[in-house]
């Protein structure tokens, strides 16, 4: 049995690793009809090293929402095409949006207006001319507080891999923008896992899943995105790699982590099975159906072992 000082340990380790990824930079879409409204909050923006997009034409602001992927909105309220309590609307009505921070930044200051348009989905409401670090500030917890509450919804909680519907969502992102470029998913689950719960106990194998979900962070590309599939199953999506390639990826990563002893169990090998399969232009159901097939002939074939 491992003692509960080295299963901490372990854990640890996985979250310093999780925690120290750096952080992209904000990025804030302004929406207002006045150029030189927006270029004046842009300006802040830029200065605290927020990357700004400015939308003057409200009719385009799905078009610059779906190109840009902001993580947040500054809002007017008066256009003259379309009020911004309308947009604030039809953006909410979206469920990729519904967790994106809406600010309106307006003149307004009746506070029945102000109320109503929070009302349509707004998070909060600041007042032109709003002071420089009143901005920041509103924008800075919004959006730290917005990526918390992704991170814990698109994250596994016991290795910090991307969680099964996520990953299943970053699968068929990249069908949808294919660049020409191969692209192979790969199906992970490890071999006799049962047994180690078995022998070893069930603290024991969650540590055997840790190990294998940051050996699979540690030996594969930051851009590869990695899943944890199901218990002791994982996903990972490799791009820019045909099916040969991936087979030569996953056997290297298959055979050093073969090699490696848990935790100081000497006794405790661990091994894993692959299923690859290059993406052909079908359906992410079908390709992840293909992995699938060749991950059981890899057990089939005598497990420890990767199938294409
Ligand atoms: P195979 O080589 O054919 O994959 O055999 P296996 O024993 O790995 O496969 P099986 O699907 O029979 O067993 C998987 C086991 O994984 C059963 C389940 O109790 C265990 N498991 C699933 N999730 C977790 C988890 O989060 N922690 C631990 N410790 N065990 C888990
Ligand atoms: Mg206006
Ligand atoms: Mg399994
Ligand atoms: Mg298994």
């Amino acid at each position: 049995m491992y003692s509960d000082t080295e299963v901490q340990s372990v854990i640890g380790h996985l979250e310093n690793m999780l925690d120290h990824s750096p952080q992209p930079p904000y990025k804030i879409l302004i929406v207002d009809d006045s150029r030189a409204q927006a270029m004046h909050a842009a300006n802040v923006l830029n200065k605290a090293g927020m990357l700004s997009q400015v939308s003057n034409d409200p009719l385009q602001v799905l078009d610059a929402m779906a190109s840009f992927g902001p993580d947040l909105v500054l809002m007017d309220m008066y256009m003259p095409e379309c009020n911004g309590m309308e947009l604030a609307r039809v953006i909410r009505q979206q469920k990729e949006f519904l967790n994106l921070p809406i600010i309106y930044l307006s003149g307004e200051d009746d506070r029945e207006r102000q109320l109503e348009a929070m009302a349509e989905g707004g998070d909060d409401f600041l007042t032109k001319p709003v002071e420089p670090g009143h901005l920041l500030t509103t924008i800075r917890t919004r959006v730290e507080r917005a990526r918390q509450l992704y991170r814990l919804i698109s994250r596994d909680s016991l290795t910090g891999l991307l969680n099964h519907t996520h990953m299943l969502e970053t699968l068929q992102d990249h069908i949808n923008r294919q660049s020409g470029q191969p692209l192979s998913f790969v199906m992970v689950d490890i071999d006799h896992f049962k047994n180690i719960n078995d022998t070893h106990g069930h603290p024991v194998g969650d540590v055997v899943i840790k190990n294998l979900a940051l050996f699979l962070r540690q030996n594969l590309r930051k851009s590869d995105p990695i899943g944890r599939y199901g218990g002791e199953e994982f996903a990972v999506l490799l791009q820019d790699a045909d099916e040969r390639q991936a087979f030569a990826v996953m056997d290297k990563v298959r055979t050093n982590f073969a090699n490696l002893i848990h935790g100081g169990l000497r006794e405790l090998q661990v091994t894993f099975s692959c299923g690859v399969a290059q993406w052909s232009g079908e359906s992410a159901a079908s390709l992840v159906e293909r992995a699938d097939q060749a991950l059981y002939c890899a057990k089939r074939g005598g497990r420890n072992q990767v199938s294409m």
